[in-house]
C-alpha cells in the first residue's frame, strides 16, 4: 500500500504518511524538471532517503511525463525520448521499479469543479460534461490541476492547433514508437511502465483521447509484448464509462501480469458522462471496492496499490483531491476488505 507525495510542497508530510496504518511506501517525482530533461540523480537519491528516513520505500514514480513533441510524432520526439530513456535507467538504478506516465494530449485530468461542496459539509472533485465544454482553453483563465499551468494562452493555442492534424490514429502510432522506443530500457533496468487511462476516458476540447476502454488497452498491451509495457488501472477514470466493467478489467490484465499498478478510488455517476467523486466505501459510490480487490487477490496481484483521491474533510485545506485524512482512511479501508478477502480464502 503506497500513498501519493507531491515533495517539499506537500502540506502532507512523510511523517504523517508513515503513520497511517498498513502504509509502507510513498509514490513521487521529482518536481521541479520539465518534460523532456533529465531528473538529476542527486534529487531522486534525495526522495529515496528522506522516505527511507520515515521507514517509507520509494519504488513507484508518477509520473515521468512524456513531452508534446513525443505525442505530436515531431522529429524532435527522438532527442526526448533519449532524455526519457536516461531517466528510466537512473530511475531503475535507484530502486524504482514502476513509472506511472500517461498518453493525454495536452491536459492531464479534468474536472468541473475541485471543491464542490456535498451535503455533510465536506468537498469533492466533481465533473460535469456541460461546463467543460463550455469552457475554451485557449482563451486562457482555465485552471484546472492535473495540466501544466505554465502555458500561455497563446502557447496553448499554437499547440492545440498542433494537435489539429493528430487524430486517434495518428496518436496510437506516436504511442506505438514511445513504447517500442523505451522497451529496451525499461528491460536493461528492471522497471515497470504502467500507463494511466485517460481521465475522463473521452475526447476533450477535440483532442483524442485514446487509453480509454477495453479495446483499447488489448491494442495498446499489444504494442509491445513486453510485460513491463503495462498498466496503471485506475478504477475512477476507466469507472466513469459504464460500459467499464472495473472487477472483469482487472481480472482480465491483472491475470496476464499487465497491471503494476492501481488507483483505487470510488465514484458516483450521476447522469451521462458526468460523475462525483466520492468517499472510497462501496456504498458512496457506482464502483464495488470489494468486487475490485477480490479481483486483485484472485489474481495474485503482487504490484502497488494506493488510495486515490480523497475528498476534503474536517477542515483540511490542501492539493484538491490529495488531503491526508480521506485518503488515510481509503487506505485503511482497502486493507480492511483485503484482510477479510485473504482471511476468508484461507478457511476454505
Ligand atoms: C490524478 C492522477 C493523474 C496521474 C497522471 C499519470 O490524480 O492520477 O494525474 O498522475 O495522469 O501520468
Amino acid at each position: 500500500m503506497t500513498f501519493r507525495h507531491y515533495g517539499d510542497s506537500d502540506p502532507v508530510s512523510l511523517e504523517y504518511i508513515s503513520q497511517i496504518p498498513g502504509v509502507t511506501g510513498i509514490v513521487s517525482a521529482v518536481y521541479d524538471v520539465s518534460p523532456g530533461c533529465v531528473w538529476p540523480t542527486e534529487s531522486i537519491e534525495r526522495i529515496q532517503s528522506q522516505a527511507a528516513a520515515h521507514g517509507l520505500a520509494f519504488e513507484v514514480v508518477e509520473s515521468v511525463p512524456v513531452h508534446e513533441d513525443i505525442k505530436l510524432g515531431k522529429p524532435s520526439r527522438d532527442q526526448y525520448i533519449a532524455a526519457y530513456c536516461e531517466n528510466i535507467r537512473r530511475l531503475g538504478k535507484a530502486g524504482i521499479k514502476c513509472i506511472c506516465y500517461n498518453f493525454m494530449p495536452v491536459f492531464d485530468w479534468l474536472r468541473s469543479d475541485l471543491a464542490h461542496k456535498n451535503k455533510d459539509g465536506s468537498t469533492s472533485l466533481i465533473y460535469r460534461h456541460e461546463q467543460v465544454l463550455a469552457m475554451d482553453p485557449a482563451k486562457g483563465g482555465l485552471s484546472l490541476p492535473g495540466w501544466d499551468e505554465s502555458y500561455s494562452a497563446e502557447g496553448l493555442s499554437a499547440l492545440l492547433e498542433e494537435y489539429a492534424a493528430i487524430d486517434a490514429e495518428k496518436l496510437w502510432e506516436n504511442l506505438a514508437y514511445f513504447i517500442r522506443a523505451i522497451m529496451p530500457a525499461c528491460e536493461e533496468a528492471g522497471v515497470n511502465m504502467a500507463i494511466h487511462p485517460d481521465d475522463p476516458p473521452w475526447d476533450i476540447f477535440g483532442l483524442p483521447r485514446i487509453v480509454t476502454n477495453e479495446k483499447n488497452l488489448d491494442r495498446l498491451l499489444s504494442l509491445h509484448p513486453s510485460r513491463r509495457n503495462g498498466l496503471t488501472l485506475c478504477t475512477g477514470s476507466l469507472g466513469a464509462s459504464p460500459a467499464n466493467d472495473i472487477p472483469a478489467l482487472l481480472r482480465k490484465y491483472a491475470g496476464m501480469g499487465r497491471v503494476h499498478f492501481v488507483h483505487a478510488r470510488n465514484i458516483r455517476l450521476v447522469g451521462e458522462n458526468d460523475f462525483d467523486e466520492t468517499a472510497h466505501p462501496s456504498q458512496y459510490g457506482s464502483l464495488d471496492m470489494y468486487e475490485i480487490l477480490k479481483a486483485l487477490y484472485d489474481t495474485g496481484f503482487d504490484g502497488y496499490i494506493r488510495p486515490d483521491h480523497g475528498r476534503m474533510i474536517w477542515g483540511e485545506k490542501g492539493r484538491p483531491g490529495y488531503g491526508l485524512y480521506d485518503r488515510a482512511l481509503g487506505a485503511v479501508y482497502l486493507e480492511g476488505l483485503w484482510e477479510a478477502i485473504v482471511k476468508s480464502n484461507n478457511m476454505h
